[in-house]
């Protein structure tokens, strides 16, 4: 069975409510030796960029939609326990939303690809306050920050985080993150600050290893 079956299965079996067929459909994909990682973004990603749209349409209520979130949550929570992280090579992340963003499974799976290539990650979910972002990170000194926005509702925190972010010394690489950034839109990333703007975990982890190559595995 290819991923596409699987994620049309898993899909298929959210809207029908039916967590325990949900939960099966990743398990033989598992079975199958789908990775995790694509599980992730082949599977999840749009199975819930799916139930968005019919949110969006009116198809599919408030309830419903937070059904299979918590579903896909949870199904997260397990895949993350059993994902293969490299030892730790010394190089420091910090993954949070920006403040006030709600969404949380984005930057969790940004997290845990970091943590596959050897990062440190201190991830602190959907959205701390900006001022209180910026004093981790001082203290912390991490290399990197990955900032996670999937609307544009909470845009004067974006632009207040980063700019906090960018007046620190040592000043961390900025990297701003999801829905929210679209070719439109991410310029303006970069003219608050951001160094990169980034959609693709996977590309993330690419672009910092040359970035910021791993110092070696520390204990
Ligand atoms: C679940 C959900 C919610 C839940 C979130 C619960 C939770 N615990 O996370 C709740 C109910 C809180 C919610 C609220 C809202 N939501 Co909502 N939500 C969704 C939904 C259905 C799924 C989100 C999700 O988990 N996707 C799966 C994850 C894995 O995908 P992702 O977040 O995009 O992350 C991936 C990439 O973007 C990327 N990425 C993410 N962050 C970063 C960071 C970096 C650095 C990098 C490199 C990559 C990266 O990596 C991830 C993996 O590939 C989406 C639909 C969709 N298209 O996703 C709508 C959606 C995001 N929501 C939307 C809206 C409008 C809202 C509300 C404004 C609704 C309202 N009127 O109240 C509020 C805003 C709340 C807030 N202040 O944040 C819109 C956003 C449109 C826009 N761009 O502005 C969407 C797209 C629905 C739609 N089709 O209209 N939502």
């Amino acid at each position: 069975m290819s991923v596409h079956d699987h994620r049309e299965g898993f899909l298929a079996a959210l809207l029908a409510r039916d967590s325990a067929r949900a939960r099966g459909c990743v398990e033989s994909a598992l079975e199958d030796g789908v990775p995790i990682p694509d599980i992730y973004l082949e599977m999840l990603e749009p199975a819930l960029r799916e139930v968005g749209h019919r949110w969006a349409m009116g198809t599919l209520n408030v309830a419903e939609e937070h059904y299979a979130t918590a579903v896909a949550q949870s199904i997260l929570d397990g895949l993350s326990r059993q994902l293969k992280r490299a030892p730790k090579d010394g190089r420091l992340a910090v993954v949070t939303g920006t403040p006030e963003e709600l969404h949380a499974l984005g930057l969790r799976i940004v997290a845990d690809f970091l943590e596959a290539d050897g990062w440190e990650v201190l991830q602190l979910g959907p959205g701390a306050p900006a001022h209180d972002i910026a004093r981790l990170v001082e203290s912390e000194q991490p290399d990197v920050v990955a900032l996670s926005t999937a609307t544009a509702g909470v845009l004067d925190g974006v632009v207040e985080v980063i700019r906090a972010l960018a007046a620190l010394d040592p000043r961390p690489c900025i990297v701003a993150g999801g829905q929210f950034w679209t070719a439109q839109t991410s310029p303006s990333a970069l003219d608050f600050g951001a160094d990169l703007v980034l959609q693709d975990p996977r590309e993330l982890v690419a672009t910092l290893h040359q970035r910021i190559p791993p110092l070696g595995v520390v204990e």
